[in-house]
Formats: C-alpha cells, structure tokens, sequence
C-alpha cells in the first residue's frame, strides 16, 4: 500500500481549536474531520484503529457468551414513555418526529429497547440467563460536547444487557462482564480500575466505572493505590471466583468524586497510598433489577409465579477509547503515537530513500512488502519524495511501530530496522518478520 494513495489527510501543526493532546493528534493525523460539533467522520485512519478496538472488545464479550445482536440508532418514544424515561432524559435526548407525526428518538441507550424485545419472546425461567449485546451508534445532546471524540454527541457504544431470575443469578451475570472489562482493558495495554460510581439516569444502586489515568480526564477519583496490583488473569469464569475478584477489588478504596466520602477514605488509605487525580470513563456497568422490568412488564414463569427479570447493562465508550488510548500511551518528547501493536493502523512502515532520478529503492521497498505481507503483516510504503527524517517522524506521529528505513546505500541483506522508541538494530528480512510477529500482531 502506497502512503500518497491513501486518504490520510495530515496537517504540519496541531490545530488550535483542539485543548487535549487525544484531540489535537486525531485532527492532525487525519484520523477524525469535525462536521459539527460534537459530531465527527470517522476517515480511513480513525475508523481502522476504532474497528481493531471495536474486535478486542467484542471477542471479550464472546468470550463470557453473550450474544451479538444489533438493534436499530432510531426507537419508538413509546417504549420510553413506558418505563417513565421519556421525561426524565431530558434534554439530551435528541426528539424526532417522523412523517406520521408519530415520536421517535436517536437511542442515548437501549435499556428499553432490549426489554421489550425480551418480554415479547422470553417466557420461562429456563431460558435465562440471557446476555446480549450490541455495537451500535448512540446520541446524546451533550451541553457541552468538548475534547473531540471523548465527550462527543454521536459516539460508537457497545452496551450489553443481561437478563436473570434472581438477585444472586444477577450479580453472577454482572461479575462476568466485571472480569470481561479488565481483560479487554488489559489487552488494550491500558491500565482501567473498577470504581464504585453513581448511578445516573441509568439507575440501580451498584454500579462500577472503568478509569484510567489521565491528566486531562473529566472524572475526578480517590483511589488507593493497591488497587492498581490486584491480578485476575488466573481468574476463571465460575461464581465464586468472580466474587472473590470483585470482593478483593472491593478491599481497595476507589470512587468517583459523586461517591468520595473524605472521612471513609482517611480511615481506610493511608497517606502514602492515597491517590487523588483524574481519569477518563472507558466502561461503565450497572445492576438495576426490575428498574426497568417492572414497568415494562418483562416477567417469566417460576413454579407458576410471574416473576420480573433482574437486569443490569455494561458500556464500553468504543469511541472513546480511541482517544482515551492516545491519552494514556502518547511519547511527549518524542512526538511518538504509542499504539499497541493489536490496534496500530499499520504493522510496518517501509521508508525508501526516493528520487525522481533513481527508484530502485521503491523496487526494493516493493519486495520487502510482498514478504511482510505473505506473513500477515500489514505494511505501508512510503512512496513520497520527502526526506528520511520527516518520513520517520510522519511514521511515529501515526504510531506505526516497525519502521524499515531503506537508505543511499542500502545493503541487499541487512535492513535497517527501527522499533520505533527502542531502538534501531541491522537485520535480514526473516529476522525482521520474526520480531514483528512475535509481538502478538493480531
Ligand atoms: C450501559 C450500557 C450506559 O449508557 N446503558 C447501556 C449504560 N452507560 S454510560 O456510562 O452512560 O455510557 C457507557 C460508556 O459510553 C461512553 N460515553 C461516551 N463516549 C463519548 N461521548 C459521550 N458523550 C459519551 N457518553 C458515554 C463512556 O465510555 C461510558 O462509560
């Protein structure tokens, strides 16, 4: 694939409008075009990095086994109307009427959606539990849509919904997706700490936010820091090992500043493992239980009683991420795009010396990405006539983290091969494919 064939629109310095790094980055590496606010294009760069993200996040969500569905951006305010929602959302809810007059809206979430599809075919207790999920577009009118992609008004979910019989069954289904977030967040190379938080017009009273670290996030929390050692990779799917994680996660003080109680985190932190700073919301997971069952009228039968499912919901801002992600991995110094190699736009970079005179550089570069390619490695070739230092920094501004740089007297064997913030090291070509593909590319 050749760079000046591609549609990626890169501008010399980070636009002005922008007060976040995620957001100046995005705008100037073409990733993102604004076409109002707080509503976004996703161009060729930024959709590729978002759907690598979206395919973590949902082979985790396969993983716990619930099933993929998709259910439409517009919905029926009757429905909404039911469960008493309609009036509460507000303002954020963007109200459309079709030509029948009859009122729609473009989903904020689904919590009422999925429910009526629920009760209209689920009827006994021994069909649940039932997890399903989706990855759809939603809408919020945000008042202040700000930070580009992170608080935005159209913006890419993936919210799942779980339906059981009971309290305890309930809390099972919750602690699945609690374990499925920290192993998504972990294979995004980000560091997301459960943290008890309000509630919101989602409602229920247990609910958990995933946040990372982050300078410039808007969620401020009180953590102790012990809470960042807790392991779960050894951690299996059945009940009591997902209580005993959520329990130990639990032992740690961690909350969003809606939650913080000043006496509560003196008493339980000491000072050297207080940590007071911000974050960015990448996850958010409730349990509710008949919240919305209840006036919905979702029941099944259980030893010929009508009883209301219990139900909880889990976001992930996929969307979000993408910004989330450039907040928490971006080299400063170096001007250096850290993405981690399962969500890099591209594998590897070929940067070829070229000249209108002599292009036999671009022959080489050619071949070299035939073999990269038969090894499943996903290559860019450089094919502009800028110099070697503007492509490289071009390169690492994009955040490809392999670079083959092909020089005057570039040698036929040896290649200069630059892991990109490491270091740069000479190596033949099979070396080169061997580094690449044991960095987990896929
Ligand atoms: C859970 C799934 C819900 O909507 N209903 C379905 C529940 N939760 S939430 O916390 O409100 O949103 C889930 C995640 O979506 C991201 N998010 C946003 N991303 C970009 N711009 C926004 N305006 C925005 N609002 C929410 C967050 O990552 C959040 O955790």
């Amino acid at each position: 694939m050749y760079f000046s064939k591609l549609f990626i629109p890169i501008l010399k310095n980070n636009p002005s409008e922008a007060k976040i790094k995620s957001h100046q980055l995005m705008l100037r590496t073409g990733m993102i075009k604004q076409s109002s606010a707080g509503i976004y294009s996703w161009l060729p760069l930024g959709f590729k990095i978002m759907k690598k993200i979206e395919k973590i996040v949902r082979e985790e969500q396969d993983k716990i086994g619930v099933q993929e569905m998709l259910m439409p951006t517009i919905q029926s305010s009757d429905i909404w109307k039911e469960s008493g929602r309609y009036e509460d959302y507000g303002e954020e809810m963007l109200r459309i009427k079709d030509r029948q007059n009859r009122e729609m809206l473009y989903g904020p979430t689904n919590e009422e959606l999925i429910t009526e599809i629920f009760r209209s075919s689920i009827k006994s207790y021994k069909s649940l539990p039932q997890l399903l999920y989706h990855i759809q577009w939603k809408f919020r009118d945000e008042l202040r849509p700000r930070f580009g992609v992170m608080r935005c008004r159209e913006f890419y979910m993936k919210d799942a919904y779980s339906f059981d019989l009971n309290d305890d069954e309930a809390n099972f289904s919750y602690n699945k997706f609690f374990l499925a977030y920290l192993r998504t967040f972990k294979r995004l190379k980000l560091s997301a700490i459960p943290m008890a938080a309000d509630t919101g017009p989602i409602g229920g009273n247990l609910s958990h936010e995933f946040i990372i670290i982050a300078e410039t996030g808007e969620s401020k929390i009180y953590a102790d820091k012990r809470i960042f050692n807790v392991k779960h990779d050894a951690v299996n799917l059945d009940k009591q090992s997902l209580h005993n994680l959520r329990n130990e996660y639990e032992n740690y003080y961690a909350v969003t500043d809606e939650k913080f109680n000043k006496k509560k985190f003196d008493e339980n932190v000491s000072s050297e493992n207080k940590l007071e700073t911000k974050g960015i919301e990448v996850g958010h997971i409730f349990y509710f239980g008949d919240k919305y069952s209840k006036p919905l009228q979702a029941s099944v039968d259980y030893n010929g009683k009508k009883e209301f499912v219990k139900m909880g919901s889990y976001g992930v801002g996929v969307s979000r991420l993408v910004g989330a992600i450039i907040e928490a991995k971006y080299d400063e110094k170096n001007e250096i795009m850290n993405w981690p190699i399962s969500i890099a736009p591209y594998h590897c970079a070929i940067l070829p010396l070229l000249n209108k005179n002599d292009k036999s550089n671009l022959v080489k570069a050619n071949k070299i990405c035939e073999i990269l390619k038969s090894k499943k490695i996903d290559t860019i070739i450089d094919d502009t006539e800028d110099g070697l230092t503007s492509k490289m920094k071009k390169f690492n501004l994009l955040g490809v983290p392999y670079q083959i740089i092909l020089g005057k007297n570039t040698d036929d064997k040896l290649l200069e091969f630059n892991i990109v913030g490491k270091e740069t090291k000479s190596l033949d070509i099979s070396q080169i494919s061997k580094i690449i593909n044991t960095d987990n590319i896929n």
